[in-house]
């Protein structure tokens, strides 16, 4: 794999630096990592923002072309996450209602060992910083520094058993503290999947925090997926269960519009959304379009996943 990896060293300022004083300086930092991302150092100077997670390692994804980091005001009120409305700022507004603690993730299925994990002990999990780009099919795109860990360091503890093929997921469904349940614009829960090597790979994330602190609720608190070759809406919100299956299983966007909505949804400018183009996107904040990139950018850590697959016919 090409993520670079940076162990913390011993000590550093930030994991004594208490919270309220680290908080403090978020902005600053913040500020100078966008600057400099254009060269490509941001990933390093975020340090001290992620200690409020304990993030142990930066991971600077491999792709280091890195665009700069978009405003946190913007990630945190511009969102989808209908289970609090359709509106952008929907979920800014109404996601308080959430109840993010007590928090269980189970995971079961075609695994030898199943399991249910309280958000405590995801939190366990080494957490990394991953700056990843997030790309929404409807054409808008975010830069978001992610804390989290790989999907698949929770996916070897259950030992998934040879029959596993996929993954599907599975998003907290409770119209009492998710409004927009009572909607039908989706069949409720929301439900993803991969494909479980896919699932294995290790850009896959489950995220628990964003710029340094934990998830607010409108980014899919306490913990959410981050696919991000993938087009945003595989990266499901609010995770409370994880199954292993031997069939690809129904994911919430393919089962209420198939024609729009593939299972795979890989980041791909050469097949157009039925209703628009997906040739190019808008970064959130910018006023230019730019070009869409195949895998949103990821395609030498991921092509190889689809090899002999015909992109256009698995859409
Ligand atoms: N449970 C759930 N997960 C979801 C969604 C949703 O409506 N409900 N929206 C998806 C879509 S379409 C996108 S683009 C991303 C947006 O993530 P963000 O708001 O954190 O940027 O979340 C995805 N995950
Ligand atoms: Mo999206």
């Amino acid at each position: 794999m090409l993520l670079k990896v940076r162990a913390a060293s011993e000590a550093r300022e930030d994991e004594v630096t208490p919270r309220a004083l680290f908080l403090s300086r978020r902005s600053v930092i913040a500020g100078g990592a966008a600057a400099l991302a254009v060269g490509g150092m941001a990933p390093l100077l975020s340090g001290p923002a992620f200690a409020a997670l304990d993030a142990k390692t930066t991971v600077q994804p491999p792709d280091a072309k890195m665009d700069p980091v978009t405003p946190q005001k913007s990630a945190t009120t511009y969102n989808n996450f209908y289970e609090f409305g359709t509106g952008k700022t929907d979920p800014s507004e109404y996601a308080g209602t959430l109840k993010t603690r007590p928090w269980e993730v189970v995971v079961d299925g075609e695994v030898g060992k199943p399991m249910t994990f309280g958000i405590e002990d995801l939190l366990k999990f080494p957490l990394e910083e991953r700056i990843y780009r997030l790309r929404c099919v409807e054409a808008w795109s975010m830069v978001i520094p992610w804390v989290g860990f790989p999907l698949a360091e929770v996916l070897k503890r259950v030992e998934p058993t040879g029959a596993a093929k996929y993954v599907a997921f599975r998003t907290l469904h409770d119209p009492a503290q998710m409004p927009g349940q009572r909607l039908g614009v989706l069949n409720w829960p929301y439900t993803e999947g991969l494909r479980l090597d896919e699932a294995m790979h290790p850009l896959a994330i489950l995220a628990v925090g964003m710029y340094g602190d934990v998830l607010p609720n409108q980014n899919g608190a306490p913990i959410r997926l981050v696919v991000p070759w993938k087009y945003g809406f595989k990266s499901i919100k609010s995770v409370v269960r994880i199954t292993l299956t031997k069939d690809q299983p129904p994911t919430a966007w393919n089962r209420s519009q198939p024609f729009e909505y593939g299972f795979y949804a890989n980041v791909n400018p050469d097949v157009d959304h039925p209703r628009w183009s997906q040739a190019n996107e808008r970064r959130v904040g910018d006023f230019f379009r730019r070009k869409t990139l195949a895998f949103n950018g990821y395609g030498e850590e991921v092509a190889s996943l689809y090899s002999g697959m015909d992109l256009r016919k698995y859409f």
